[in-house]
């Protein structure tokens, strides 16, 4: 799987055609990697993100980068982790699809993700990187026009959880 890229760092500073947000469903901005997208975009992406009236969890919109070196932004809200059975898998797995499924039908070649609902939202870490690796893989065997997925791990924690999976993943 080498369209698989891990990589440890900020997610806004990646020169990929699109940068997924792990966004909250106003899509109005907000702590974590959502604050760190706006601010390195601009106050023009809260402008365009107004415009949308929010995304449901599991669901996905895109707007333009603005400020970022990428060229587009993939919003969407993961599940806030409750227990396990409230439909947190199918969720985390959907914004998966829908964020590369955008990507494909915008002509994004290459896209970043960060470890969604890992923050906050209290998914546990390991189990939303299997998942993660799985959509991931699935996806890319169906759609070749993706070219390249990074995981973008903030902290050497995530960072060898991803490299560990994708590892196992491969075996
Ligand atoms: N680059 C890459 N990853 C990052 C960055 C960054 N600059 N900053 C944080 N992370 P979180 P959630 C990692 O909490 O759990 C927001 O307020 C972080 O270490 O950002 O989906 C939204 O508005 C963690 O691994 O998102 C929602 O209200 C991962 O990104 C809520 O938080 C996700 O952590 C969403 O919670």
């Amino acid at each position: 799987m080498d369209q698989i890229e891990i990589v440890e760092g900020d997610i806004t500073q990646l020169r990929v055609d699109a940068i997924v947000n792990a966004a909250n469903t106003s899509l109005l901005g907000g702590g974590g990697v959502d604050g760190a997208i706006h601010r390195a975009a601009g106050p023009q992406l809260l402008e365009e993100c107004r415009t949308l009236g929010g995304c449901e969890t599991g669901q996905a919109k895109i707007t333009k980068g603005y400020r970022l070196p990428a060229m587009w932004v993939i919003h969407t809200p993961g599940p806030v982790w409750r227990d396990g059975q409230h439909g947190e898998d199918d969720l985390l797995a959907s914004c998966y699809r829908n964020s590369l499924a955008l990507a494909v039908q915008h002509g994004a070649r290459t896209i970043a993700f960060p470890a969604i609902s890992t923050g906050v939202y209290g998914f546990p870490l390991e189990r939303a990187t299997r998942l993660a690796v799985r959509e991931v893989r699935k996806f890319l065997e169906r759609n070749p026009t993706i070219e390249k997925v990074v995981f973008a791990c903030f902290g050497p924690a995530a960072f060898e959880c991803y490299r560990k999976t994708v590892e196992e993943a491969n075996e």
